[in-house]
């Protein structure tokens, strides 16, 4: 993608000139540990289809990957580089092809968090106010900001940990229903929180539902037509879609096969559903380029102004070897790249998409089954496939500088 400024918002004089000029001359505002995909070893294209092929043998009926690489950021045409294995279909053999549409789950949420930042740029929304200004008595603690919900710092309860405490006859219950946002908060508040604001990284759905209530409210639009004006047309997104509360994936695409919690019961097809449960935290659908696009965009600093971009990068601990920003996951490599992106889980799909710090080279990959922890641990591996290069054997990592990470989480 060319160094074109997509973003249409009301921008601040000195912003605009940052975002015109592109990712040729965007500064990276602190020290990174790779942060010129230059220097990044070639992508292990054998062993990442060998990794596809484990979570094959693991039991999910099909896995793909694309990678994106635009070696320079005068680049416009990137190495292209795709794998795929078995089936996206099991009723008609169908074989997964990287053209393959499916549900990306909580990648859905760098969707909403970029909407909010948007609205933040244009003067229409204060990461630090609290979310009941916006949107008076919803929560019961006014202390609960923006800024805590988009980085899983409110304490909100996540609803869908006792919607889908029995896995298949909880999605069943769920498939076909259609929930208003305050349905989906108010089975949150039935529940005590689990923190006091701002205290810890928590992830939990509730936080992007509130995300989308905010959206609707500030800009008297649906998130499916903040979406489509504000990323999925300015970056000619042709294969991504929030259909929301229709069922069907529009056009080619991946059945998704849930598996059950019993040992050796048959996969569920769980491809059709409203996905209301999840709404602005987890309904988009998408294609392996379309991620790799967004998210090549959003790194790049097409989406976001720099100052915009730079608080979705604020990080605070989220696990091992990854933090969490505002709506944006970092990986931290075993060979010491880091890498920027989500993960999604929604009955049947298992997306992982990630890219640089520079957004010039890109991954996503995706298996279709769920609820099997194997195949996901698997899928994890393409990241280390797609940017860290060949390795000749398991190592222990060694120490490497990391970004950043928060400790301050006082705000
Ligand atoms: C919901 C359960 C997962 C998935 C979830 N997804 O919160 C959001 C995300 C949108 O983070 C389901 N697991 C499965 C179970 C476990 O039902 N009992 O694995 O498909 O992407």
């Amino acid at each position: 993608m060319a160094s074109r400024t997509v973003y249409r918002g009301a921008v601040p004089g000195s912003l605009v000139l940052t975002l015109l000029a592109g990712p040729a001359h965007a500064v990276d505002r602190r020290p990174d540990a790779a942060a010129s995909t230059a220097a990044l070893p070639a992508p292990d294209t054998a062993g990442l289809s060998r990794v596809l092929r484990t979570a094959l043998a693991q039991g999910a009926p099909g896995a793909m990957a694309r990678i994106d690489d635009h070696r320079t950021a005068y680049d416009d045409h990137a190495t292209v580089h795709k794998a795929t294995e078995g089936v996206a279909d099991l009723a008609t053999a169908e074989v997964m092809d990287t053209a393959d549409r499916f549900r990306i789950g909580s990648a859905t949420k760098t969707f909403s968090a970029v909407v909010l930042l948007q609205l933040a740029a244009e003067g229409k929304l204060r990461l630090d106010t609290s979310v009941n200004h916006y949107l008076p008595g919803l929560l019961p603690d006014d202390r609960i900001t923006v800024r805590h919900v988009l980085s899983h710092r409110s304490g909100l309860y996540d609803y869908t940990n006792d919607m889908f405490a029995k896995t298949v006859s909880g999605f069943e219950a769920v498939r076909s229903k259609v929930f208003t946002y305050r349905q989906l908060v108010a089975r949150s508040l039935q529940h005590a929180r689990t923190h006091a604001p701002g205290a810890v990284y928590a992830y939990s759905n509730t936080n992007f539902v509130v995300a989308g209530m905010l959206i609707e409210k500030l800009t008297g639009h649906s998130v499916r037509t903040e979406y489509d004006n504000r990323i999925i047309e300015p970056l000619k997104l042709r294969d991504t879609f929030y259909v929301h509360p229709d069922t069907k994936i529009p056009g080619r695409h991946a059945h998704g096969y849930l598996t059950p919690d019993e040992a050796g019961a048959a996969l569920v097809d769980a491809t059709e559903q409203t996905v209301s449960w999840a709404q602005s935290a987890g309904a988009v659908i998408s294609s392996t380029r379309d991620l790799n696009t967004f998210l090549s965009a959003l790194l790049g600093g097409r989406l976001l102004p720099a100052s915009q971009l730079a608080q979705m990068e604020r990080w605070v601990p989220a696990g091992t070897a990854q933090a969490y920003g505002l709506g944006l996951r970092r990986r931290d490599l075993s060979c010491g790249v880091s890498v920027y992106g989500h993960t999604g889980v929604v009955q049947g799909f298992y997306t992982y998409a990630f890219t640089t710090k520079d957004g010039r080279r890109s991954l996503t990959a995706l298996a279709n089954t769920s609820n099997n922890g194997a195949v996901q641990t698997t899928m994890l591996r393409t990241l280390e496939s797609a940017f860290c290069g060949k390795q000749t054997k398991t190592r222990i990592p060694a120490p490497f500088p990391r970004p950043a990470v928060e400790n301050d989480l006082s705000q």
